[in-house]
């Protein structure tokens, strides 16, 4: 037969080395003005993400506390996972859309979402109802994967209506194994939609390891097949994550479609509170990914280049301490939410269907009381 085979693909237009701007022992990786991704970030900004990292990891330990006492009937904790979501937000603008998966704490907290407000919906009393939609924040997705198409058509949305916002959905690694998010994925590289996919690849989705998700070498890799850049990046590097999903941002924002970038971290605690760890990873493992601690070593930078000081410290502790005793005030004891309000949100007008249906869940109620 006429022409040639062509050789199977075995080079791909990937960053294969994750991205990294500061070291796990805290030194900074890059010093030439010619890494893309390198910033001058001014001493504000370098606090401001420190400080949304350790509050995040504080809150967290409320959360999980609250849980445990009863108070909240689940909790997801994102211990270890606090560079890559504070980094991957802190970059977008006000006006972009997130959309979240469940455990992206610190990304809400950036975005002005109170810590009761993320509590009322693990405590399972408000259903999430239409997210937290003035703040451009789409509802946690229990359901995994779903949101990526949500994601896509929100910027296809904004691509239509000639606004220059765009989206960024958070997708954990297991998320990248559900036909919804090839579909997302495919999607906005056809239409060029201005969407930054953030897979948090804490090596775990729940006990299934990556290595049983695919047969491709990274996550990041699949990009070339849906015809969008792709980039690992080390997301226990507050500021390699910023720097990524800033460069992506931009690309969306300019015309230049979507980018798949995969944050390589570490789920540190358990899946969610009803789940052991202990019984599918090793405590080598873990012990492993605790030396690369993003805050510790994130402190360590601060401290090197003369931003970290005790006053931050102090006022960071007292940030945490206000929103834990705030979080706690709204959580314990609080009121039951009218269950009925669920039927309000599904249409912009009720059907029939939902009025009987909503009418049945009252009567039911009233009985129990
Ligand atoms: C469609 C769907 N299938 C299965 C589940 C059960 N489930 C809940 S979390 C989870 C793992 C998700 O892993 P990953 O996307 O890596 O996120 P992580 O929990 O690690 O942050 C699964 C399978 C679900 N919620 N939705
Ligand atoms: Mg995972």
């Amino acid at each position: 037969m006429a022409g040639s085979v062509s050789a199977p693909l075995t080079s791909v237009d990937v960053e294969m080395e994750p991205v990294q701007l500061v070291a796990p022992d805290g030194t900074p990786t890059t010093t030439s003005t010619a890494d893309p991704y390198r910033r001058d970030f001014p001493p504000e900004t370098l606090a401001w993400l420190y400080e949304s990292m350790v509050v995040t990891r504080d809150l967290d330990v409320e959360f999980v506390n609250l849980q445990r006492q009863g108070e909240l009937a689940l909790f997801a904790s994102c211990r270890g996972q606090e560079a890559a979501q504070i980094g991957a937000s802190a970059c977008l603008r006000k006006t972009d859309w997130m959309f979240p998966q469940y455990r992206e704490i610190g990304a809400f907290l950036l975005r002005g979402i109170t810590p009761a407000q993320i509590g009322a919906v693990w405590r399972g009393k408000w259903h999430g109802g239409l997210g937290f939609t003035d703040k451009c924040v789409a509802p946690i997705a229990i359901p995994i994967g779903t949101h990526g198409l949500h994601a896509v058509g929100a910027a296809m949305a904004a691509q239509r209506l000639g606004e220059d916002s765009v989206t960024l959905a958070f997708l954990g690694d297991g998320a990248t194994s559900e036909g919804d998010a090839h579909e997302a994925l495919n999607f906005a590289a056809v239409f060029k939609a201005p969407c930054v996919f953030f897979v948090t690849n804490n090596q775990w989705a729940i006990s299934v390891p990556v290595s049983h998700q695919m047969a491709a070498p990274s996550i990041a890799h699949r990009a070339v097949a849906y015809g969008m850049p792709g980039v690992r990046v080390d997301g226990n590097d507050v500021l390699a994550c910023f720097a990524v999903t800033s460069e992506a941002a931009k690309r969306a924002r300019d015309g230049g479609g979507p980018t798949l970038i995969e944050a390589l971290t570490y789920r540190m605690g358990p899946h969610t509170t009803s789940d052991d760890p202990t019984r599918y990873r090793s405590d080598d493992e873990v012990a492993q990914w605790a030396a690369r601690d993003p805050i510790t070593r994130y402190r360590t930078y601060l401290q090197s280049v003369g931003v970290w000081s005790d006053r931050l410290e102090e006022r960071v502790g007292a940030r945490s301490k206000r929103l834990r005793a705030e979080l706690r005030d709204a959580i314990v004891g609080a009121e039951d939410f009218d269950v009925t309000e669920m039927f309000d949100t599904v249409y912009h007008d009720i059907t029939p269907d939902l009025v009987a249906q909503r009418e049945q869940l009252r009567a039911e109620r009233a009985k129990e009381a």
